[in-house]
């Protein structure tokens, strides 16, 4: 089983790299990469430019790769996803629980086979998931928890619901958590229950994204 959780993340702010243009995320990261050393790419840059953007950004500044995939399918193309991410250079992917411990535990095993981790995402940061993710969120982290998973998502937005996973993971899991900033999440209170912030627009949508990441560093010293 794979048990171990994240270490550290520089400055506490994981990049959200939702651009749809290589070159633009290039030049991104030129500017930002001695303030950030993780980034987490999703669909919206490698559908646009293909897997090859995750080795090119891996390759070029040295990140810690976490692909965003939400894997959300049966257990066989789970493996798959899991599979590609990996050996194209992702560290970490996300996996939504939802779907149940054999989707989850595929993904674990093609994880095992890389020396790789996960990340489990049991509940989300937008309004919308309180329908009907929120009710079954702290089945989905106790799940987590009996496969032996260390790393979590947890929503900035929703502080209540960030507090309880914390307190259900314990202190000797890590927490990264989307919804600051843009979202309205605050980076300083996100901070008292998670171990990292994840920001996507308002640093790559600021027309100065280096004052927007020195900007949030001050705001959580
Ligand atoms: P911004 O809202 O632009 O800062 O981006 C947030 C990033 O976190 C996006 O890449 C989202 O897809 C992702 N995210 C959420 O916003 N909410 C969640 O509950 C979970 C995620 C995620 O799994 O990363």
């Amino acid at each position: 089983m794979v048990v171990e959780q994240m270490k550290k993340v520089k400055n506490n702010i994981i990049l959200a790299l939702d651009l749809m243009d290589i070159l633009k995320s290039y030049d991104l990261c030129e500017t930002i990469y001695n303030y950030i050393d993780t980034i987490k790419i999703g669909y919206p840059l490698t559908l646009s430019e293909g897997l090859k953007s995750i080795e090119i950004l891996k390759e070029n500044f040295d990140f810690t790769v976490i692909c965003d995939y939400k894997l959300a399918d049966i257990p066989a193309t789970n493996e798959k996803i899991a599979k590609l991410s990996y050996d194209k250079g992702a560290d970490y992917i996300i996996v939504h629980g939802f779907l149940g411990s054999d989707s989850v535990k595929a993904c674990l095993d093609i994880a095992k086979e890389h020396n790789k981790e996960i990340f489990l995402l049991s509940e989300m940061s937008h309004p919308g998931a309180d329908t009907f993710l929120k009710s079954v969120s702290e089945e989905i982290v106790k799940m987590g928890l009996k496969l032996g998973i260390k790393n979590y998502i947890a929503p900035s937005t929703k502080i209540d619901r960030l507090s309880k996973i914390r307190e259900l993971v314990g202190e000797d899991s890590f927490i990264i958590s989307p919804g600051v900033g843009t979202q309205g999440g605050d980076p300083k209170e996100t901070l008292k229950y998670a171990n990292a912030l994840i920001v996507g627009r308002s640093i790559y949508e600021s027309p100065n994204p280096e004052t927007a990441i020195k900007n949030i560093i001050n705001s959580i010293i």
